[in-house]
């Protein structure tokens, strides 16, 4: 393999050189792992590349740190710290579930990390797909069975599991709310399965809350008004 020769995941190998930005390890980004993948490499952490507030997008584009699509895979990053909180608590056929999920928000990130373009990249960049967002309401749906329906919203909280799981799905709504008003900015572009998934994601951690709270028995009810 020629030096600095790209390899997609799917093993197919190109001379094409990224920009310098981003073949170097001070600057990071992609490296040609053991077995001839592509991989992103932190080695070094600490670049200082985003001193001055602006950041690498995985398409070697700069932005600042409080652009909208920085802050859409920020919250997706908040999204899976929760996650990863939540399945601390998690009984095995969830826990399951959540780490596909958390698995899916790396690629949920590098997404939305690669802005669609008009302009041919010279690799396939990774993009979330149907099947994943199927998988999650296949998910669902396997959780949702056993509960009862609800006649009211439910307050967030109840056992520690459940509470997370709550947590988790509001983070998850805030990154499906920059998501899409970064999808609204003319310029910008989003693939339409990024906003999907979220979609999916918030309603799942919704199910698996209430499966959490033992079936949904102890959920606790809004009462709409009881405290006035
Ligand atoms: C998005 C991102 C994140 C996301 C996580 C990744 C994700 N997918 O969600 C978030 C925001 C969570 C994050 C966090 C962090 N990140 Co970050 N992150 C990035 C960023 C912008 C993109 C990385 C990425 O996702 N790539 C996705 C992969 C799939 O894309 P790709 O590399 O383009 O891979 C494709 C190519 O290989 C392609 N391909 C390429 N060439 C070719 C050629 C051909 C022919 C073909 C066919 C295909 C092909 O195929 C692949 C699939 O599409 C990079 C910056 C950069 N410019 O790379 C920093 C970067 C990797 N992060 C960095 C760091 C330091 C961190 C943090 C430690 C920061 C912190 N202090 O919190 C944490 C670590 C968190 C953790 N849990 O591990 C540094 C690493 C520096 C270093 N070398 O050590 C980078 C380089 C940023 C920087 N400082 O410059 N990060």
């Amino acid at each position: 393999m020629l030096p600095g020769a790209l390899v997609a995941p799917d093993g197919r190998t190109s001379a094409l050189q990224r920009p310098a930005a981003r073949e170097t390890p001070a600057s990071g980004g992609l490296f040609v792992g053991t077995r001839g993948q592509a991989v992103v490499k932190l080695n070094k952490i600490y670049t200082r590349t985003g001193d001055k507030g602006t950041t690498g997008l995985a398409n070697g584009e700069r932005r600042s740190k409080a652009d909208l699509r920085v802050e859409a895979y920020g919250c997706v990053d908040e999204t899976n710290a929760c996650v990863g909180l939540a399945r601390l608590h998690a009984d095995p056929q969830i826990d399951a579930m959540l780490a596909a999920i958390q698995n899916d928000l790396f690629d949920l990130g590098a997404d939305l990390a690669t802005p669609p373009s008009d302009k041919p990249l010279e690799y396939e960049p990774l993009r979330v797909v149907a099947s994943q967002v199927a998988r999650i309401e296949t998910d669902i749906d396997a959780l949702n069975a056993d509960l009862a329906p609800l006649t009211s919203f439910v307050l967030p909280g109840g056992s520690a599991f459940s509470a997370a799981l709550h947590l988790a799905r509001t983070v998850c709504r805030r990154a499906e709310r920059v998501t899409v008003a970064l999808a609204a900015i003319d310029s910008e572009k989003i693939s339409p399965e990024a906003v999907q998934y979220l979609n999916r994601l918030s309603d799942f951690l919704f199910v698996a809350s209430r499966v959490a709270n033992a079936n949904g028995a102890d959920d606790v009810l809004w009462v709409p008004g009881k405290n006035r």
